[in-house]
């Protein structure tokens, strides 16, 4: 039986969300949730992979599954909760920790990025995230995973374990019933498409715009003011020249060429369509049109978000009614999982 058409992502409470989040993730989880099913999570129980402050954990938390429903998502359409609500994703992890190999998770750059000269005095749970992202995704046995483009090496490593799983497993799966050849988890698509799948960071165009960078002014943050925004805009790094009128134009320029993917992705255009426009121009004109198309994005976002976080009963109830969901699914895959692996029940 062929798998269910099923999307799964999520986002991880360790900072306060920043426009790279809304543009790679977050704005493109909203029109899948007409065609698909759609799972969107909170991964708190990545974000402890360093350490937070629990009261810090706690409001980003609620930052974020307010972030999701002022940008569109419907919690009746899509299933929106918190990881940790769900113990099923720590139970898999450790399965697929099993099966993962140390060298797969050696090679990951993010682990490498972040872990910097510093490897040694690193979390253990760290250098094994990307296996719990394996189980987050696996676990409601996902078809597709919407993510930026940071994200893609992670998603090649949730396919290695898939296939692996299918594969040393292969007698038991069909044991159980399920398809051998087609195995017992399907091999995730990963959905990155758009403009903006890195957003840089706004005073170096070859660094990702990222919730732990120590400099402000180099993040939009989903929740900044209007007057913030704009001069973060106005004080962007750029370079001499006019814009532009083709893409291939941008190929050197990682400065001008992250700030037309931005007026791109939030105004649904492509990069050759912007620059149709602006193409010619200096940043004298494109700082200010640009701001003011980011403003007019975010700032409603943002104060519906505000409403949300103040509403600690309702977001209570959302993420209670939409880890109910999630277990209703994860709960006979993980039945299935331990037949497969040999625990006795
Ligand atoms: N700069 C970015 N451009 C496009 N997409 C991005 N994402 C993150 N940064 C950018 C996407 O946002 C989703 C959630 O990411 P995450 O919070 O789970 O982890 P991350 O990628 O590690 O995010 P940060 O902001 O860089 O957090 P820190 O600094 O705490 O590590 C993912 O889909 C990601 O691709």
């Amino acid at each position: 039986m062929p798998f269910t058409p099923r999307v799964f992502s999520g986002i991880k409470p360790s900072g306060d969300l920043h426009l790279g989040n809304y543009l790679g993730a977050i704005r493109r989880f909203v029109p899948l949730q007409e065609t698909h099913e759609t799972i969107y999570c909170v991964v708190d129980m990545h974000a402890i992979t360093v350490w937070q402050d629990p009261e810090d954990l706690r409001r980003w938390t609620y930052e974020i599954a307010a972030a999701y429903i002022a940008s569109g998502l419907d919690p009746k359409k899509s299933i929106i909760f918190n990881q940790s609500q769900v113990v099923e994703h720590a139970e898999l992890s450790w399965i697929f920790n099993c099966v993962a190999r140390m060298g797969w998770m050696s090679r990951m750059t993010q682990f490498k990025d972040k872990a910097g000269e510093n490897s040694e005095n690193v979390s253990l749970g760290l250098f094994a995230y990307p296996s719990l992202m394996a189980a987050d995704i696996l676990l409601y046995k996902s078809t597709g995973v919407p993510v930026g483009d940071d994200q893609r090496q992670h998603l090649e490593l949730t396919r290695d374990i898939a296939k692996k799983f299918n594969h040393d497993f292969k007698k038991q799966i069909a044991g159980n019933g399920f398809d051998a050849d087609e195995g017992f988890f399907p091999i995730t698509e990963t959905l990155s498409t758009g403009p903006a799948m890195r957003v840089m960071s706004l005073r170096d165009g070859t660094k990702k715009m990222s919730k732990s960078d120590a400099s402000d002014m180099s993040t939009i943050y989903m929740m900044d003011e209007a007057d913030l925004i704009t001069k973060k805009i106005k004080k962007a790094t750029t370079d001499p020249e006019p814009l532009p009128s083709e893409a291939k134009g941008l190929e050197t320029r990682p400065e001008a060429q992250n700030l037309v993917a931005i007026f791109a992705a939030l105004s649904d255009r492509s990069v050759d369509d912007v620059l149709s426009e602006y193409g010619g121009q200096g940043w004298g004109k494109f700082k200010p049109a640009l701001a003011e198309l980011a403003v007019s994005v975010l700032s409603p976002v943002a104060t519906e978000m505000r409403r949300l976080v103040d509403d600690r009963g309702e977001m209570d109830r959302i993420l209670a009614d939409g880890a109910d969901r999630a277990r209703a699914i994860a709960q006979p895959v993980m039945e299935d999982v331990r037949r497969i692996v040999g625990f006795v029940r």
